[in-house]
């Protein structure tokens, strides 16, 4: 099952990613992540990814293209994936589309999480993230059961990414609307697009995408 998740910063596309990784057994890629990760390492990428992300703009395509390609053709991916943040622009969907091609595998469907711009910016300002094992809470909706510890591997590093600042988020958001929102026509275009309304509970968002993954495969 290959899948996009598409949606605005702070949709849920990390936190449903995860779950449908889970429960069909395949990797949720994320170019954030990764590239989150090669900041972190300070690897040449990550150097040269840093500055698009503080500002919140989108970091090139050759850059994420690359990062694409060679996830896609490594062994945990042959049954499928759960594509989170790419593509991103209509240059990243049509370069996807010839990768896909290419390798004779099509996109399954591309779910779209529709979240008021509202809710956004408040999910966005209380995320925080464990740093051990990433998983995903929010101090206004899904706190963590214990006070800033993790419920899934008990570490006490929930942080705030450095990007969910208010002038950060504003930028995501309008870069949201000028470059991804676009990608919605693309793939309705295709037949592929599924609207899903991202602001009921996670269970229920859960549940929805998963019934639409059923029906599309
Ligand atoms: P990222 O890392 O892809 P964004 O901005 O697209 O970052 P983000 O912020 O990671 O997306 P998300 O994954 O959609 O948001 O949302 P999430 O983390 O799951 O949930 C957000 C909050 O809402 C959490 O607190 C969660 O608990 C809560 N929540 C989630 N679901 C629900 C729900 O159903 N109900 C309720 N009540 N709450 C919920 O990209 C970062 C940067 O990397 C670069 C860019 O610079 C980008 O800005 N980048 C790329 N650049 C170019 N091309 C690409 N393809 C790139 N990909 C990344
Ligand atoms: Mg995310």
């Amino acid at each position: 099952m290959r899948t996009v998740l598409l949606g605005a910063p702070g949709s849920g596309k990390g936190t449903q990613g995860e779950l449908l990784s889970q429960k069909y057994g395949i990797p949720q890629i994320s170019t954030g992540d990764l590239l989150r990760a090669a900041v972190a390492a300070g690897s040449e990428l990550g150097k040269k990814a840093k500055a698009a992300m503080d500002a919140g703009k989108l970091v090139s395509d050759e850059i994420v293209i690359g990062i694409i390609r060679e996830r896609l053709t490594q062994p945990d991916a042959a049954k499928g994936y759960i594509l989170d943040g790419f593509p991103r622009n209509l240059a990243q969907a049509q370069a996807l589309d010839e990768m896909l091609a290419a390798l004779g595998q099509p996109l399954e469907a591309v779910i779209l999480l529709d979240v008021d711009f509202e809710v956004l910016i408040k999910r966005l300002t209380g995320r925080r993230t464990c740093q051990v094992c990433g998983a995903i809470y929010n101090i206004y909706f899904s706190p963590p059961q214990e006070d800033q510890r993790c419920d899934k591997c008990g570490s006490d590093q929930l942080i705030q990414r450095s990007d969910d600042n208010e002038e950060t988020i504003a930028n995501r958001l309008q870069v949201y609307q000028s470059q991804t929102a676009p990608l919605v026509d693309y793939y309705e275009a295709q037949g592929k697009l599924h609207k899903v309304n991202g602001t009921d509970e996670v269970t229920e968002v859960a549940k929805h995408i998963g019934q639409i993954l059923e029906t599309a495969m």
